[in-house]
């Protein structure tokens, strides 16, 4: 196999199902990164390498929906070392403000090291020459490198999907040099905000001592990478005609019967994880109940917790402490056959999160830090009447970009329950205006054009087709 498009990330976009006769297959499955990049890859007939989850050993490639996927299988100790250690326990905590405490264990850094050069490795074996290389998030960071030393002919683009951190944090790290050298292996490195680029830059020139010149850091052989932001966006037209149809709209009504028609409903849609603000929004909400500004027949709160991360210790103390909080709500504030909190622990349909979204007029997303929040903004996208409401934290890298929602900060619980009330007593003409400012903003700006920016930037002249 030799590929001319070759993206790397630590999973690939499917997850496999068990089948009542026994027999298992795959399907695609949810997240950020697979809602951004399955676009770009089958617009290029490119390779996605990745692991599949769980322990099988060695898979053959497959195909999937016109998706040519190459699982790298992982062993148990790896799961443990380099995906719940290194990448969960330290990465992500660390890169989203100490939101939790990172932890740092030399056998997780080992276990990251080695799954990275297994990745290089792999990929080394499938890139036709002088392909492109697109490596993906925070579970790879060596890989660039690594894949320079094994295959200097390659263009490499990495791209960083959640924060990256101020000096003050990422300093803590024992392996902080290990990881701005294997970065500075790609060509291109992106990020979703400005902020973090030179957050990159000023930590490269600080610890590894390569000067910078405006977005590029200067390497000692004369070797350029650039670092700068590419903010990711959603496949906005495809949300949008999904929102339109009449299943949808169907469902969309269906719902609501089933909530009962109360005035206004709240949404949250979030993977189960600290970093979301989960929390403090039903805290909030509960609040609002409790001090009497609506009652059940007034509003009730949807909130979807996709299961994530289940193996990792935070994860499940976090859903012990949600659930403990809906259930102390409901039986607060709750009548029967009326609870104020309507609370899913389970992944939906596509067509089934473009109903829910359809269905709310308030969307609360409330991180305490998010690279961008995708979520943010498909509500947006299915809003096509041009109403409803977005809440949204400062702390999610689409703030930046979405100004017109109510913009909140996630410590302070009475400045969110005051954005809360406020949206929801909105009138039309403000809502329709907010709405439409922030609908001609990820309409100009989706996932397309930000493949495009970073691709054209990374490859230059010989841009893969289909771009
Ligand atoms: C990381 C960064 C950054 C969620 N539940 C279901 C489902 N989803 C889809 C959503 C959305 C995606 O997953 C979640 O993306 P987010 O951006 O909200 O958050 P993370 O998963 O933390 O993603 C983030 C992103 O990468 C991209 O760069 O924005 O900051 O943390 O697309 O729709 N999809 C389906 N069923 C679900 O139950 N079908």
């Amino acid at each position: 196999m030799a590929a001319e498009l070759v993206v790397v990330a630590n999973r690939l976009p499917v997850d496999r199902v068990e089948l009542p006769d026994g027999e298992s297959t795959w399907r695609t499955s949810p997240g950020g990164l697979v809602s951004a990049i399955e676009p770009v890859l089958r617009a290029n007939d490119g390779i996605w390498l990745g692991w599949p989850g769980g322990t099988d050993t060695e898979l053959e490639p497959f195909e999937i929906d016109g998706l040519n996927l190459v699982p790298l299988s992982m062993s148990q100790a790896e799961i443990e070392g380099h995906y719940e250690g290194m990448s969960n326990g330290t990465l992500w905590p660390l890169y989203h403000d100490l939101v939790a405490k990172p932890a740092f264990h030399r056998d997780w850094w080992n276990a990251y090291q080695k799954v990275n050069r297994r990745f290089a490795e792999k990929v080394a074996e499938l890139a036709a020459e002088g392909a492109t290389v697109w490596v993906h998030d925070y579970q790879l960071q060596l890989v660039p490198a690594m894949l320079r030393e094994l295959r200097p002919d390659l263009k490499i683009g990495f791209y960083l999907h959640i924060p990256f951190p101020p000096a003050e944090l990422f300093q803590q790290l024992p392996w902080r040099r290990q990881i701005l050298e294997g970065l500075l292996g790609a060509d291109l490195v992106g990020f979703q905000l400005p902020e973090a680029a030179a957050n990159f830059r000023r930590l490269v020139n600080h610890r590894v001592g390569h000067p910078t010149m405006g977005q590029d850091v200067i390497l000692p052989d004369g070797r350029k990478v650039r670092a700068a932001a590419y903010p990711i966006s959603i496949d906005t037209q495809g949300y949008e005609t999904l929102a339109r149809t009449p299943a949808v709209e169907e469902r969309a009504k269906e719902l609501r019967e089933a909530l009962g028609n109360p005035r206004k409903v709240f949404l949250g849609v979030d993977r189960l994880d600290y970093t979301k603000g989960i929390y403090a929004r039903l805290k909030a909400f509960g609040e609002l109940m409790e001090d009497g500004h609506f009652d059940v027949e007034d509003a009730v709160f949807v909130q979807v917790a996709v299961p994530s991360r289940e193996a990792v210790e935070e994860y499940i103390a976090l859903r012990d402490e949600v659930e403990m909080l809906v259930g102390r709500l409901n039986g607060d504030l709750g009548k029967i056959g009326q609870p104020a909190i309507h609370y899913l622990h389970s992944s939906q349909p596509r067509e089934e999160m473009a109903a829910l979204y359809r269905m709310a007029d308030i969307m609360v997303v409330t991180p305490y830090r998010d690279g961008m929040n995708l979520v943010a903004k498909e509500y947006v996208a299915t809003r096509v009447d041009d109403d409803g409401a977005l809440v949204l934290s400062e702390f999610a890298g689409a703030a930046e970009e979405l100004r017109q929602a109510w913009l909140i900060n996630p410590y302070d619980l009475n400045g969110m329950k005051a954005a809360l009330v406020e949206a929801y007593h909105a009138d039309e003409a403000e809502l329709r205006r907010r709405m439409r400012a922030m609908r001609a903003t990820i309409t100009r700006h989706d996932v397309q054009a930000w493949a495009k920016s970073f691709m054209t930037d990374l490859a230059g002249p010989e841009l893969p087709t289909g771009l």
